[in-house]
């Protein structure tokens, strides 16, 4: 009798996790989704490739300054190139790069940034870097996009403060 009773309880101890995670990862999964809105873009996520040259804002990419020191680099990818190629922006700016693909999947490597993306047609990509400190920082494809996919580049001019 008392074996049997062991038995049993070393099982619970087994089942209770199983059910646990579970329902832990489930728990976590509505707490990332309802709460902390992580999910798939919406609308406003998506711009339609064909026509991304006359929307907003890929139909005008360039620089725009959003509030002191912040900075919106609109950025259209293509074969094979950055539009702009060149930013300048002064020491000490956090620059958020709103991107798009207007054809094949290209890719944004800003190493000195720690940014990493990807630029797909259809998607808007959005990400956030701040440059304390001045220099010339490439950013280049690094999803391979056809023939002269190795000339697809541009920079990040960090001019610094006077
Ligand atoms: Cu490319």
């Amino acid at each position: 009798m008392q074996r049997h009773t062991t038995l049993y309880l070393y099982e619970l101890a087994w089942m209770l996790p199983s059910v646990a995670l579970p329902v832990g990862m489930l728990a976590a999964l509505a707490v990332t989704a309802f709460g902390a809105h992580i999910g798939l873009p919406g609308e406003a996520g998506r711009v339609n490739p064909v026509t991304v040259m006359q929307t907003a804002p890929f139909n005008q990419p360039g620089l725009v300054e959003i509030a002191p020191g912040r900075y919106e680099a609109r950025i259209l990818a293509g074969i094979w190139f950055f539009s702009p190629a060149e930013i300048r922006v002064p020491e000490g700016s956090e620059v958020t790069f709103v991107m798009t693909s207007k054809d094949v999947i290209h890719g944004f490597m800003l190493r000195a940034a720690n940014l990493n993306a990807m630029l797909l047609p259809g998607q808007v990509t959005r990400v956030t870097a701040r440059f304390p400190q001045a220099g010339t920082y490439p950013y280049l494809c690094h999803e391979y996009c056809g023939i002269a996919h190795h000339i697809m580049w541009g920079k990040v001019i960090v001019e610094p403060r006077s």
